[in-house]
Parts: structure tokens; sequence; C-alpha cells
């Protein structure tokens, strides 16, 4: 008798709202929890694949918002699934791209979830699929993010002592440049040689604010600068890039490949922050990685802020690279107060440690979602 065709059955997105351990301040929004999209594929051989697509601050980050992503995929991704060969992952992206232009986010989360499924059909953890981890744990630091300069050095204090992270990155552009600016010398000088400290100004400076503020916390012993300026604006990051010394991260001005060449043709940035959801997937994400390496461009991995499997998904990706010269920021489920996932990601000496299992290595822990699901 001929064996039955491996097929994708079911394609559902789970839109899920997970409570933050405190209030999480950015220049364009203030989180007090965070949505998540959660698609499970399942295929003939019963094996299902669990993937996530998040964004920041509904629409005020990114194009894509979590209803939308849902609706994306419910309408029109799904349908182009079913009946489809899960364990040909290739092909299943290049039918998305016919079926959908962009939707990056929504395309990353089916991703993750075929990518798991095959892991676990072949019986090996997503890195191998990807060639292989050339490093078990990434760095990982914390964003300082509560509004407040007293309780951020605080946090930082404690998340020192813990030996949780070293590197602290402060959310700033919501202010004035002189306060922004303030808040951001009194940190480093309580912290002093003790620990990094980088900006993320996400987009909110004009050119002229971004030459002020950068050289005064330049002059405060800042290490990194994370999008200073408007991401259409390629020439400003340039001549930004050109004029200090302190280096320049790309993080809203780039998603894929494409527009990392681009910024490597105008010098326009020093580090470039890759995020799986922004480049539409892990495959893409190390495509865009390949572009920087091309031209010795310093990498960093970076977060939307996602949950234990979006973050564990980024983690794989990032453990492949030949080269993460500015470590991680995926600390996302430290941010939220409970998980749906079984065992919770394990941080413990200022790194990550990536599960073994096969897949992601991660498990949907059923009554969880059920409750933090919404109706
Ligand atoms: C961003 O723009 O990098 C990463 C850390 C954080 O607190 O927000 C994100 C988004
Ligand atoms: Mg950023």
């Amino acid at each position: 008798r001929a064996r039955m065709s491996l097929q994708i059955s079911s394609v559902e997105a789970v839109l899920v709202d997970l409570p933050t351990i405190r209030a999480h301040q950015l220049a364009m929004a203030t989180m007090q929890r965070q949505s998540l999209v959660i698609v499970r594929i399942r295929s003939s051989d019963g094996l299902e694949g669990i993937g996530e697509a998040t964004t920041i601050g509904g629409l005020s980050y990114g194009e894509e918002s979590p209803e939308g992503i849902k609706l994306t995929i419910d309408t029109y991704l799904a349908p182009a699934l079913v009946g489809e060969d899960p364990s040909n992952i290739n092909a299943v992206m290049l039918r998305l791209n016919k079926v959908a232009k962009g939707n990056r986010f929504a395309k990353c989360a089916i991703e993750t979830a075929l990518l798991d499924a095959q892991g676990k059909r072949l019986g090996v953890p997503i890195s191998t699929l990807l060639g292989g981890a050339v490093r078990k744990t990434l760095p990982v630091l914390w964003t300082l993010a509560s509004g407040d300069t007293a309780r951020d050095i605080d946090e930082a204090e404690q998340l020192l002592e813990a030996r949780r992270h070293h590197t602290f990155k402060l959310k700033i552009g919501r202010r004035s440049v002189r306060d922004d600016v303030s808040h951001v010398s009194k940190i480093k000088a309580a912290l002093g040689d003790r620990a990094k400290v980088t900006v993320d100004v996400n987009q909110a400076w004009s050119e002229l604010d971004a030459v002020a503020g950068i050289q005064a916390l330049e002059a405060a012993g800042v290490d990194l600068i994370e999008q200073p300026t408007p991401r259409e604006n390629r020439a400003a990051l340039a001549r930004l890039a050109d004029r200090f010394a302190v280096p320049i991260m790309a993080d809203e001005a780039v998603a894929g490949p494409e527009d990392a060449l681009d910024l490597v043709r105008g010098a326009c940035a020093d580090v470039l922050a890759l995020k799986i959801a922004k480049a539409g997937g892990i495959y893409s994400m190390v495509r865009t990685a390949a572009v920087a390496d091309a031209a010795g461009i310093a990498l960093y991995g970076g977060t939307m802020l996602e949950g234990s499997i979006g973050s564990i998904a980024s983690a794989h990706g990032f453990s492949a690279l030949p080269q993460l010269s500015w470590g991680t920021e995926l600390f996302g489920p430290l941010l939220l107060k409970d998980d749906i996932v079984a065992e919770r990601p394990h941080y413990s000496d200022f790194d990550l440690h990536i599960p073994a299992g096969p897949g992601l290595g991660l498990e949907i822990d059923e009554d969880k979602l059920a409750h933090y699901r919404r109706a």
C-alpha cells in the first residue's frame, strides 16, 4: 500500500495576553502586558509545531498588529498551507511569499512552527537544522525601562548581584534630550565599570537632537547607541556613524538582507540588530547576518519582546551564526509574570541556556494557554 504523503492538516493562530512584571516604557508606548500570537501547525504524521509572532505596543512599533497577524494567518496563510508538505520549509515559505506580500511577523511564526515540527520529526534541535550551534548559551542584556532613575539603578544592582545581566539597555527618546542624558548619566555613574550601558532611542530624535545627545552620552561612557533617528533617514544614520566613535546600531532600519545590503553600501551603521520577526523568519535572519558578515559589520541578537517560544526560536537562530559580537537581548520571557510553556527558559551566569530537546525544545502548558488566551 502506498504511504500517505506527509501533509499539513491544520493551522491555528491564538491570541494570548500575558502580564509584565512591571510597566515597560519605550519611546512610543508603555507596556503593561504583552500580546503574543501563538501558531500551532499540525500535520498528517500526528506531529505539531509551535511558533510565535509578537510585536510591541500594538501598531506603534511595527506595521503588523497581533490582531492583524491572526487575521492574516486565518484568512490568507492557513488556506495556502493546508495540504502542503511541512518538511519542505523552503518550498512552503516560497509559496507564502507568493500568497502574501510583506507580513513578515506572521510568516516568521509559521516558519518557526514548521522548523519545530521538522526538528521533532528528525529528533534534533532547530539549531541542528541550521547546520549546528556554535554556542550553547547566549549572553543576554536587560532593559531598564521602569521610567524612574532610582528604581532602574536598584533593578540593575539586583540583577548584577544575581549574576543575571551585566549589560543594561536604557530606553530613551520619550523625554527631552537633556532629561534623557541626565537619566542615562546617573545610571552609568552608579554602575561604573561593573556594567555596560547602551541606549535605544527607537527613532525618536532628529539629526540635530542626535548630535547633541550622542555627544553627551559618549562622554558619559555609554557603549552603544541604537537607532537614534527615523529608520527612513539612512543618510542621517551614516553621518552619525561617521562622526562618533561610539558604535551606532541600526534596528528599525534593518529588516531583511536587502536592508542590510543598503545599510552596508551607505556605511550607515557599525552594528546591525537582527530579529527573526523583522526578517520574516530564522532563515531570512541568517541571510541578513551573512550580508553583514561579508561587509565586516558587527551583529546583535535582537528581540521584539517575544515570550518563550519566539525567544527560544531566536536563540536557536543566533546560536548558529558565525559571529555575534554584541551578544543578545533575549530577555522577553523574564519580563513576563507568567508563561504558556511547561518549562520556562533557563537564565544563569549572565546567559540564556538554549534547550537541547528536539525542535524548539519547548512544550505548551495547555492549562496556562487556556487561561491567558483571548476569548
Ligand atoms: C527594540 O527596539 O529594540 C528590545 C528591548 C526592549 O526593551 O524593547 C525592544 C525593542
Ligand atoms: Mg531597538
